[in-house]
């Protein structure tokens, strides 16, 4: 017989999913079917991609209400449409809370993801054609700050800046020459690979030298930068854009902040009506839910331990044979380069036989990857939803140890399927706090 989509899930599910699984299995068993295997899923392997979490019960929850079935175009206040009054004092909740999380005076929290908010602030600061200096892709950069096909390569003239390939560090002094070579208008610092603290005020100070923008986008860091284990932005950045879901542990969705009143207006005008219309105001209930949970001191305490864990996983790696970018890490996150523990060994391949084994990664190049971008040499690997797991610093070098097996193992069904069982049961042990 097959089992029910409940009996599926996972039995730590709290009691509102396993109703709303109990009513799609009566109404849609189908979809059931799905949302049930990805709980259980999620629930039986290590998640390792550093720009995913596991949200709280509550912020799960604040997503699926009946604020998604209203239009509120517009901002509090001033709503295109009738019967906002609660919108309005949701939106009004999620504002405030971001400003007081990151110390600034001007929160839009309407961006529907991170690359959202890119476009609404290079539209608040610039004109199409404008000169944006930028770190590539291939460098640990985004796509949204001037690949080629996306937004921002199509409709700006993009300026690379590169790392220091001797340390894989960022070159403040290559920058600065740059930037006095090519007088940008906007300066973009914050990465997607990058496993090293950024020095803002370095980089506010030369775009003053030349009287650019700065725009900081912090979606990897923000929960560093909001617990305070990662200096701020501000009051460095002219505007930061941030994603809501990777260390901040939010609903998926896009945050730009800033403390000049007449950018701020530029940005509510480019946000809506310049690039969005109706604002998701379910995900905005359950961002100012987020933000309340990051207010309160036990974010910091989960923070200071994501930052503890991935220096012992680096730590462990390297132990293990395999060379860290940079040295290691300070932040969230880190990229292994592969080569030294294997020199065949690809990121593609150790990608699949980890996901194999119940351990979610992602393939990344490395700085001057020899390897094409779908092959690499590398892994990027973070440690925000093995925090929010509870694992600890032990439980890191146990990570460390299972994948150095896989790889050892080339990816053999019989290591590959040895190493899930005893995650599965490892995770068992460790249930996600539903
Ligand atoms: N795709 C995200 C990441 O994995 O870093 C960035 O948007």
């Amino acid at each position: 017989m097959t089992p029910t989509a409940v009996g599926r899930a996972p039995n730590t599910l709290d009691p509102l999913s396993q109703s709303l699984l109990a009513l799609l299995e009566a109404q849609d068993p189908e979809v059931a079917r799905v949302l049930a295997d990805e709980a259980e899923r999620q629930d039986s392997t290590l998640e390792l991609i550093a720009s995913e979490n596991h949200v709280s019960t509550a912020v799960m929850h604040a997503m699926g209400t009946w604020m998604t079935n209203k239009y509120a175009e517009g901002y509090p206040g001033k709503r295109y449409y009738g019967g906002c009054a609660f919108h309005d004092e949701v939106e009004n909740l999620a504002r405030e809370r971001a400003k007081a999380l990151f110390d600034c005076g001007f929160a839009n929290v309407q961006p529907h993801c991170g690359a959202n908010a890119n476009i609404a602030a290079f539209m608040a600061l610039c004109n199409p054609g404008d000169t944006i200096l930028s770190l590539p892709i291939k460098s640990g950069g985004h796509l949204s700050h001037g690949l080629k096909v996306n937004f921002s390569g199509t409709f700006y003239t993009i300026v690379d800046y590169d790392l220091d390939p001797e340390t894989e560090l960022l070159d403040y002094d290559q920058i600065e020459r740059l930037a006095l070579e090519h007088r940008p208008k906007m300066i973009i610092c914050g990465y997607s690979a990058y496993p090293r603290l950024i020095d803002f005020a370095r980089f506010r100070a030369i775009s003053d030298k030349v009287g650019a923008f700065l725009l900081a986008d912090i979606a990897h860091i923000a929960g560093l930068v909001a617990a305070g284990v990662h200096p701020s932005p501000f009051p460095h950045a002219h505007v930061a854009t941030t994603t809501t879901h990777k260390t901040l542990r939010g609903p998926r969705g896009g945050l730009i902040l800033s403390n000049d009143e007449e950018i701020a207006k530029k940005v509510d005008r480019k946000v809506f009506p310049g690039s969005q219309g109706g604002p998701l105001m379910h995900i905005i209930a359950a961002k100012a839910v987020a933000f309340g949970e990051a207010l309160r001191p036990a974010f910091k305490t989960y923070s200071r331990q994501v930052v503890a864990n991935a220096k012992a996983l680096a730590d462990a790696l390297s132990g293990h044979g395999y060379r860290l970018c940079t040295g290691g890490t300070d932040n969230h996150l880190m990229l292994v380069d592969l080569r030294p523990r294997s020199a065949d060994l690809t990121g593609a391949d150790a990608e699949r036989w980890l996901e194999q084994a119940g351990i979610v990664c992602n393939k990344n190049g490395i700085p001057n990857d020899p390897r094409p971008p779908m092959v690499t040499s590398g892994l990027r690997l973070g440690t925000p939803a093995l925090t929010t797991r509870g694992l600890k610093e032990p439980e890191m070098r146990q990570v460390a140890a299972w994948i150095d097996r896989v790889m050892e193992g080339k990816g053999a069904a019989s290591v590959c399927s040895a190493v899930r069982e005893e995650v599965r049961a490892f995770c068992l042990g460790h249930p996600l706090n539903h």
